[in-house]
Formats: C-alpha cells, sequence, structure tokens
C-alpha cells in the first residue's frame, strides 16, 4: 500500500484517540493550571498512563508555563510522546536463518488473535512467503474453521486437529507439516485465555515446548495479542503472559474503536515489549507495523 494510504488508513484508525489531541480549539490560551489540569485530563483519558502524563505535565509546564499555547507547544508534546515510544529494538519481525519461521500467537479471549494472523499471514504473503498456518484453538470448534476460511483468503495451507484434541499434539503436526513442505513461516492461534487460569497458561507453555522441541531455535515471535479497549488492564496480561511463555512483542488491537490508543505508551513505558503491529480496523489490510513517529503524526493531523 503506498505510503500516503497507509497514514490515511491510520489517521482513520486513531480518530477517536486522536478527538483528545486537537489541541487548536487551545490556541492562544494560557498555560496556566487550568489549561495543565485539562492536558493531563486528556492524556488520562486517552491511557497513557500516570507517570508519562506526570513527565509531559512537568515539561510542558517548565519550558511554556505563563505562555500561550502555540504551534511550537504542540510540536513539544509530539516530540515528547515520540520519546517516551522510542524502541532500540527493531520493531520488524525475527526470522529464522534457515528454515521455517514460527510466530506463536497467545492472548486473553477475543483480543483479536485469529483476526490478525489472518492479517499478517496476507502481509507476509504479500512480500512472498509460503505461509502454513496451524490451528491449535481446539476450544471451539468453530475456532479452526474461522481460520480455515482467512488461510483459504491468503492462500495460505492450514494443519487442525479434532475439536478438544490436545493443542499441543496439533502443534506438534504443524511443525511436521511445515518442515516436510519447507515452507517459510508457520504461525499456531493459540485458543484465547485468561492470564489468570493457570491450567491454561500451563497448556500453552507446553505448545511453546513442543515447538522449541520440533524446529530448534523457535518459536521465533512469541506475540502477545491485546485489545487496546481494555487500555491499562492490557499491562497485567503482558505481565503474566510473558512469565510464562515469553513473549516476545506485542500486536495491539482494536485501535479503531477506543479512545485509549495512548495505552501504546504505557506499554512501552511499562512492560519491556516492543509493539511490533497495530490493528486499526476488521479489514484485511488493517495490520500495520508499529511506527512510533507515524502514529504520534497521525494523533495530531
Ligand atoms: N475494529 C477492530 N476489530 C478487530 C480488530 N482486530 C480484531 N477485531 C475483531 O475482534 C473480534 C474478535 O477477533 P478474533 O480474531 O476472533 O479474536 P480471538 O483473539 O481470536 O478470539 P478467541 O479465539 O475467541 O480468543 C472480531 O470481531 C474481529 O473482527 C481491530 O484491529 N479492529
Ligand atoms: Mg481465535
Amino acid at each position: 500500500m503506498a505510503i500516503k494510504n497507509l497514514f490515511e488508513r491510520l489517521r482513520k484508525g486513531l480518530a477517536k484517540t486522536a478527538r483528545l489531541f486537537n489541541f487548536t480549539t487551545w490556541f492562544k490560551r494560557k498555560v496556566d493550571q487550568s489549561f495543565l489540569d485539562d492536558l493531563e485530563s486528556r492524556l488520562i483519558q486517552a491511557d497513557v498512563g500516570v507517570v508519562a502524563t506526570e513527565r509531559i505535565i512537568g515539561r510542558v509546564k517548565d519550558a511554556y508555563g505563563g505562555k500561550e499555547v502555540d504551534e511550537n507547544l504542540v510540536e513539544f508534546v509530539k516530540q515528547e510522546l515520540k520519546d517516551l515510544l522510542r524502541d532500540p529494538r527493531p520493531g520488524t519481525l525475527t526470522f529464522a536463518q534457515s528454515g521455517p519461521t514460527v510466530l506463536l500467537i497467545a492472548g486473553v479471549n477475543g483480543s483479536g488473535k485469529t483476526t490478525s494472523i489472518a492479517k499478517l499471514a496476507q502481509r507476509l504473503k504479500d512480500d512472498g512467503h509460503s505461509i502454513l498456518l496451524g490451528a491449535c484453538d481446539t476450544f471451539r470448534a468453530a475456532a479452526a474453521d474461522q481460520l480455515a476460511i482467512w488461510a483459504q483468503r491468503s492462500g495460505s495451507e492450514i494443519v487442525r486437529g479434532n475439536a478438544g484434541a490436545d493443542p499441543a499434539s496439533v502443534a506438534h503436526d504443524a511443525c511436521d507439516r511445515a518442515l516436510a513442505r519447507k515452507v517459510d513461516v508457520l504461525i499456531i492461534d493459540t485458543a484465547g485465555r485468561l492470564h489468570t487460569q493457570q491450567h491454561l497458561m500451563r497448556e500453552l507453555e507446553k505448545v511453546r515446548s513442543i515447538i522449541a522441541r520440533k524446529i530448534p531455535g523457535s518459536p521465533h515471535e512469541v506475540l502477545l495479542v491485546l485489545d487496546a479497549t481494555n487500555g491499562q488492564n492490557a499491562i497485567r496480561q503482558a505481565e503474566i503472559f510473558t512469565k510464562s511463555i515469553g513473549c516476545t512483542g506485542v500486536i495491539l488491537t482494536k485501535l479503531d474503536g477506543t479512545a485509549k490508543g495512548g495505552v501504546v505508551v504505557a506499554i512501552r513505558q511499562t512492560i519491556n515489549l516492543p509493539v511490533k503491529f497495530i490493528g486499526v480496523g476488521e479489514a484485511i489490510d488493517d495490520l500495520q507495523a508499529f511506527d512510533p513517529d507515524s502514529f504520534v503524526e497521525s494523533l495530531f493531523a
């Protein structure tokens, strides 16, 4: 997709959060306590988090206290957000040196795992990779059907088990198939689970260890799918999933459905995981690689 088009999609997807960052109505207003209180309340509503909000408010007060709100102040706030989001780690996927790259996808119920896998498969397919999907969500019969429909649309293959089958055995078969067919990328879908359900977390650990045993060096990415509409609650989920299965990155979905898009800042500040992709809509091409600068620019566009 052309760059301009991508940015437009991002801007539309973040519109609900962007409403909180419409500073133009504040131009000429004095930077006094009442302005700082307004700014603080917007940052909190956007779910940027308390620590980041306090930092921004403190720095705006120091630099602009007693002055008027103008373009420079807006640029200053933008730069603060970009600095808070900066991550030395690359936001791109890690690929295997040789053999199949395995991506394990996990998260709580309904966070957008299966949809994000479909979008990711399409992206990778468009980049020329061959894709195999492993339907390790055997909990609901409909789950593998849902994945199969997406697989067909993106021209990917799928390995599935019977309803109620052990997810680890499906992962085992999917790895075998990936090796036999020499596919480039194997993406493993898993059933949604609450981070508080210990037996289900153990099941996920088992899936992970089977994959690691079958394909040494894998999984190359363990991506945690977080629903942005959950705001700060996502952070607790991230802590527990990471402890259990060693997540390597986040896919933050449903940014289009919430004004809490600032939660990316809170995620960056509180959990040690890079946000790799963001979901900004339900269409197949509504998954974007996360880029802090264009994210911030689109909030103010
Ligand atoms: N608006 C919007 N909806 C999304 C996005 N990502 C996923 N969804 C929707 O969220 C709902 C749940 O998505 P799924 O992909 O089935 O979620 P899941 O995590 O696989 O769910 P379980 O397997 O039941 O745990 C679907 O209606 C998706 O269309 C997004 O970025 N934006
Ligand atoms: Mg699913």
